[in-house]
């Protein structure tokens, strides 16, 4: 997913492109403002954690773009171009490195396992919504 932020900041062409040049196929691509439903379950994990409510009003702040990505080894290589998720700890040549300097707007989030990324794009897309 492309955060507010990234989506505000016009970095949508940036992040899409890195996507491409590294090989991986977009099944599944949706510009969307997330109820705070889907944004309380899709960060679920974080309930109990102080940043909460900041977290969802930020995800909730506008507009996301949705991105169901295939290819070898997808999330875990996705989670290596998006970088650590406080950016100052970020190697250098990732999204989080390149593009933000506060772990809240990060610009960008994935899935952390096979079982999140199905629950995830459960949340995002219908079903219909994906190419096979
Ligand atoms: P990830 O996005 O790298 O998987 P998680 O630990 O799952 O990282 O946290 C989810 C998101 O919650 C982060 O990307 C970040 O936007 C936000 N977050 C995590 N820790 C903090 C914090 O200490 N303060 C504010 N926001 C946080």
């Amino acid at each position: 997913m492309i955060k507010p932020d990234g989506v505000r900041r016009g970095l949508t062409p940036e992040i899409l492109a890195r996507i491409a040049r590294k090989g991986y196929r977009v099944v599944g691509l949706k510009q969307m403002t997330i109820s705070r439903q889907i944004a309380e379950n899709h960060y679920g994990e974080h309930r109990e954690r102080p940043f909460f409510g900041e977290l969802v009003d930020f995800i909730t702040g506008g507009p996301v773009v949705a991105i169901a990505l295939e290819g070898n080894e997808a999330i875990a290589g996705w989670r290596a171009m998006m970088g650590a998720t406080n950016p100052a700890n970020a190697a250098p040549g990732t999204i989080r490195a390149d593009f933000a300097t506060t772990t809240g707007e990060n610009v960008t989030h994935g899935s952390d396992s096979a079982g999140s990324a199905e629950r995830e794009l459960g949340l995002f897309f219908a079903a219909g919504e994906l190419l096979d």
